[in-house]
């Protein structure tokens, strides 16, 4: 029993980590096919004690799959989405390519479920589900709980992002040039084209007329579309750091309503998903080492903005799992609600 699966861009990071959460979750499949490009095809991957042979992606491997998570880039998604949902298969998009289609729904499990309301494993056809960007995810895991109490008019975030949200090929440059500068080398700069160990600089998606760069776009477009509300105000600055594969986030929130930050630190602690980390006596905090590995979304620095009148202002920190619930645990937990 149980659906079947496929895996589409199983040799990097975040599709590594779909057999993880998989497992770790139990999911429960009926069959599981690995696909990746011509490249990876014959790899071997062990997966739940089996050895299993990587297949190459081709328009026929969608044939009686009911699930098709796919992390393998916006060209390939966009290849290869649409023929696996004419196949019949609901497709889980982690790639940026059609979250903001009109129709396609963008899903964070939860904060908005009803957006995939109706989309089911066996319905009689397929569907595209999108992923929100991993930046998007953590920041709203923890804003939504608030926006929901309080109306959010503004936010303000700031992030500061893992090396994983590169790739895999990333986190090991950070730390092949982490040993070089180490060892007073010249640092080896292929992925990002500048030193990334002891430093830190702009996000490294392109910058639009406006600007903002693509990634801070995604924040805006992506916060608008999740929330419903056309009207709420963002901004974003994406920063990338040294840092193999936590997302941390500065987050600065103007509520339409007054939210006190005692009011604001329960409505987090019964956050389905949020971990709260808010020792002041002990300066414990979150910190991306601490989420790593993990399924929460850890919150702390939770207090009154001050430069703004009453409580209409609260400002927090955030960190979690850039591979994790940024992208292969929020897929996972999409596929779940189709069962
Ligand atoms: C990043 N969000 O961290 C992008 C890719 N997932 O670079």
């Amino acid at each position: 029993t149980g659906p079947s699966l496929a895996v589409v861009g199983v040799t990097g990071a975040v599709g590594q980590e779909f057999l993880s959460v998989l497992s770790d979750r139990d999911f429960p499949f009926r069959s599981i096919k690995l696909l990746a490009s011509k490249r990876s095809a014959g790899k071997s991957v062990s997966f739940q004690n089996h050895s299993f042979t990587v297949e190459e992606l081709t328009a026929d491997s969608f044939n009686g799959i009911d699930i098709a998570l796919f992390s393998a880039g916006g060209s390939i998604s966009k290849e290869f989405g649409p023929i696996a949902v004419e196949k019949g298969a609901i497709v889980v998009d982690n790639s940026s390519a059609f979250r903001m289609v009109e129709g396609v729904p963008l899903v964070i499990p939860e904060v908005n479920p009803d957006a995939m309301e109706g989309i089911k494993v066996g319905m009689g056809r397929g569907a595209l589900i999108a992923n929100p960007n991993c930046s998007t995810i953590i920041c709203l895991m923890a804003a939504t709980p608030l926006h929901r109490h309080a109306k959010v008019k503004r936010m303000v975030v700031s992030t500061y992002q893992a090396a994983s949200g590169a790739g895999a090929a990333a986190m090991h440059e950070l730390e092949l040039q982490t040993r070089e500068v180490l060892e007073g080398k010249p640092p080896t700069c292929n992925i990002f084209k500048q030193q990334y160990a002891f430093n830190l600089f702009s996000h490294n998606a392109p910058v639009l007329e406006n600007g903002y760069n693509e990634e801070e776009m995604k924040m805006v477009k992506e916060t608008r579309k999740i929330w419903n509300d056309m009207d709420v105000k963002v901004t974003a600055t994406c920063i990338r750091v040294p840092v193999m594969r936590a997302h941390a986030e500065s987050v600065n929130l103007q509520f339409e309503k007054p939210l006190d930050e005692d009011t604001a630190r329960e409505i987090l602690k019964n956050a389905p998903g949020i971990v709260v980390i808010d020792d002041r006596s002990s300066n414990h905090f979150p910190t991306p080492l601490e989420v790593s590995n993990k399924d929460g979304v850890a919150v702390g620095r939770i207090r009154r903005d001050l430069s703004q009148d009453g409580n209409h202002g609260l400002d927090i920190f955030v960190c979690g799992d850039q591979v994790r619930k940024g992208a292969a645990l929020n897929a996972v937990q999409i596929a779940e609600m189709l069962l």
